[in-house]
This record gives structure tokens, C-alpha cells and sequence, in this order.
């Protein structure tokens, strides 16, 4: 059993999916991130996955992040942009399974309610009893009923802050398709370069500039995941944003070890 502070692995649906087609899932990619799960060995781990090319575009084809408008074909896409992400899921836990991680998936749209976007409501009583048999909870972004606009899409990235910040985490990493946070957005400028470490003021200054989101995208590539995550670094949380598609910096970043990426901290 653990009792220990977990320790929150993202896993970006940037870096498990193709954003620019879609229900896309990149199954190698998926298969060596369970093995680097498998590797690092932890019994404290939350793992979040992303949307990527599977909850995306249907969030977007149906406008559900800004809320319920009475268009009652709405409601069919709420319920296809969750299933599609149960199926993504379903990819996960198949690879982690397989690699015999005993991870058990709890769907946000069944223990999370959001207010105009912000989560509200948590029953946590189902992690905490996973957590507490060091199982491997694993969660994902999902469209979740909100109490002001009827629903919404919570973002793994929210969801990752809001965990970090009620376990007090020991640290967050975060698998994404770049090498870390750069100055410029890597995919379109060659010359853009990577930071190695950046303090919670210097993120917070260059926040205007990071990347959008390659294809497809309702809460908003780099930019929408560091202001996601801005609440746990000023909660202390060290993080690590690091590449999840080669190599092997997820079990690395898991592990304590030096990787290629950008460290986080407060000050
Ligand atoms: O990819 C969004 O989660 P994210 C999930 O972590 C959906 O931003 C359903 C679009």
C-alpha cells in the first residue's frame, strides 16, 4: 500500500495521437510509454492521458467547450466526444496492461463536475482507494457536465494541476511531442530554441509566445497547457516537460534523471 506523495505523469494526445487526422493513435508510441511505465516501477504514479485526434475534433465539431447552447445535436456530441475518448483510453490501458502496470482507468465525466469551466465538484473516493492499494489510476482530458454552462471539455492539463495541488504531488511530468518548452514553436521555426529550466516569473513572461496546437485543438497546445499548469508551480510542484514520441525521457524524467526538456520550478 502507498502512502507516499504520487508522482502525476501527462501523457500529451500530441505525442500518442496524429492531431492532424483523426481517431489517429500512434500504438508504437503508446507501447513504449507502458514500458517506460513498467521500467520506472513506482507504486504512487497518476497517469493522465490527452485528447489528441480522438476528443478533439468532435469537441470542436459540436462547440462543446464554451457550453450548452440548446442545439440539441450537442448532446450526441458530449456523449461521442467522451466515448471516442474511452476508446483512446482503451489503447492505453490495453499497453499498460499488457506490460503488467495494475492501472485502473476512472473516467473525469463520472467523478468531476467543472463551474464555467473550472472543476467544482470531486468525488475521490475511488482514487484514493486505488491509490491507497498502489494501483496506477489513469485518467484522461474528457467532456465533463459543468454547473453554469451545462458541460464543457476539462483538459488533462487541468486535471493534472488540480491532483498535483490536492496530493501534493512530488513532481509532475509532462510527455508532450517537443523536447520541452522552446522560445519559438519548434514545429514551423527551425531556429527555435529550447529552455532548460525556467522559474514560474519567466514562464508567466513568455506565455504569449508558446505554440498553438498542431491541428485540431479546444484548449489551446503549449500556451493552454502552461496556463493550465501555472496553479501547481505556484503551489510548489516541480515539473518537467519533456518528449514522450522517442527515447527514453518519460522513464528518465520518471526516475529522477536527467533528461532533455524544461525543468520547472517556482522560484
Ligand atoms: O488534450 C482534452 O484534453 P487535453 C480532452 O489534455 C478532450 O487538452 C475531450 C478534447
Amino acid at each position: 500500500m502507498s502512502d507516499s506523495r504520487p508522482i502525476i505523469l501527462k501523457i500529451g494526445g500530441s505525442a500518442i495521437t496524429d492531431k492532424t487526422g483523426e481517431l489517429a493513435a500512434k500504438t508504437e508510441i503508446i507501447n513504449r510509454l507502458a514500458e517506460e511505465i513498467k521500467r520506472a516501477d513506482l507504486d504512487n504514479l497518476i497517469v493522465v492521458h490527452g485528447g489528441g485526434s480522438f476528443g478533439h475534433p468532435t469537441a470542436l465539431k459540436y462547440g462543446l467547450k464554451d457550453g450548452y447552447n440548446e442545439d440539441p445535436t450537442q448532446k450526441l456530441g458530449f456523449a461521442e466526444t467522451h466515448h471516442v475518448m474511452t476508446v483512446l483510453n482503451g489503447l492505453v490501458m490495453d499497453a499498460m496492461i499488457w506490460h503488467e502496470i495494475a492501472a485502473v482507468s476512472i473516467a473525469p465525466s463520472s467523478c468531476f463536475l467543472t463551474e464555467n469551466g473550472k472543476i467544482k465538484v470531486f468525488d475521490e473516493t475511488v482514487l484514493k482507494a486505488l491509490q491507497k492499494m498502489s494501483f496506477t489510476p489513469v485518467m484522461y482530458g474528457d467532456a465533463v457536465l459543468d454547473e453554469k454552462l451545462g458541460f464543457t471539455i476539462l483538459s488533462g492539463d487541468q486535471l493534472v494541476a488540480y491532483l498535483a495541488i490536492k496530493y501534493n504531488a512530488s513532481k509532475i511530468v509532462i510527455g508532450t511531442d517537443t523536447d520541452g518548452i522552446f522560445d519559438a514553436d519548434p514545429k514551423t521555426n527551425p531556429d527555435a530554441k529550447p529552455y532548460k529550466k525556467l522559474t514560474l516569473a519567466e514562464l508567466k513572461a513568455i506565455q504569449p509566445k508558446l505554440g498553438k496546437a498542431q491541428g485540431k485543438d479546444v484548449t489551446g497546445g503549449m500556451a493552454g497547457k502552461i496556463a493550465a499548469l501555472i496553479p501547481a508551480i505556484e503551489a510548489g510542484v516541480h515539473v518537467t516537460v519533456t518528449g514522450a514520441t522517442k527515447g527514453l525521457s518519460i522513464y528518465r524524467a520518471l526516475t529522477d534523471q536527467s533528461v532533455l526538456g524544461t525543468e520547472i520550478e517556482k522560484t
